[in-house]
């Protein structure tokens, strides 16, 4: 069945690009330009209603929602090992997608779309401060997994959650976080870095960025 991806450059659905490349799966890989608010244009709202990246149409069903899509990439190319098979390790690959998906995200979005969670000027602030807290948080919270993982963040091989986390670390850089508080996590991402389908991936989202 024919796959397309429906990316934002600098989104977190540079995780489900970099999950396909990974998967070296034949796919068309459609931008969606939020500096003209493609995501809210009637015919991406007729993929997903949320307007929302990354939508992936599979044939001619459409999933949204990072840990969805990530899930079904990594059980269509199981051999790829995007994700652990051993159930325990599996759960704790997803334990760190939803964290991420559902919880540091969120926190990104205070500080970026602050007006999604009161137009109060003065509460604001403190929703802003509140993500800068809590993404910190979650950060340290990723360099103690780091530390921890000899291999990848989900085991000995490169993998969605590794995908997920080069978003995190971006959006980090462009919050001009200090990084060199991350120096277990900045290893693995400096070897991320380096992989041919992540190189693809960044190629991908530079084509958008020069059309
Ligand atoms: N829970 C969703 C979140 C998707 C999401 O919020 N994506 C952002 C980009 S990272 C987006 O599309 N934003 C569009 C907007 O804010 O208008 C997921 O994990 O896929």
């Amino acid at each position: 069945m024919e796959l397309t991806l429906y990316f934002a450059p600098g989104s977190c659905a540079f995780a489900s690009l970099v999950g396909l490349e990974e998967a070296e799966a034949q796919f068309h890989a459609k931008p969606v330009m939020f500096a003209q608010g493609e995501q809210r244009s009637p015919s991406y709202l007729a993929i997903n209603p949320r307007g929302r990246v990354p939508a992936l149409q599979v044939g001619d069903r459409i999933i949204t929602e990072s840990i969805a899509i990530l899930g079904y990439i990594a059980d269509r190319f199981d051999d790829r090992a995007l994700l652990p098979h051993e159930p325990l390790a599996r759960a704790k690959a997803y334990e760190m997608l939803a964290t991420w998906a559902t919880g540091a995200h969120i926190e990104v979005a205070k500080m970026w779309r602050t007006e999604r969670f009161t137009d109060d000027p003065v509460a604001q602030e403190s929703v802003k401060e509140s993500g800068r807290v809590n993404y910190r948080a979650a950060l340290d919270e990723i360099e103690g997994i780091a530390a921890a993982s000899p291999d990848w963040l989900a085991g000995p091989d490169f993998g969605v959650v590794d995908a997920f986390s080069i978003v995190l670390w971006r959006w980090a850089q462009r919050l001009e976080l200090d990084m060199a508080r991350y120096p277990a996590w900045g290893k693995k991402i400096e070897s991320a870095l380096e992989r041919p389908a992540v190189i693809r991936a960044i190629e991908r989202e530079r084509a958008t960025v020069a059309a």
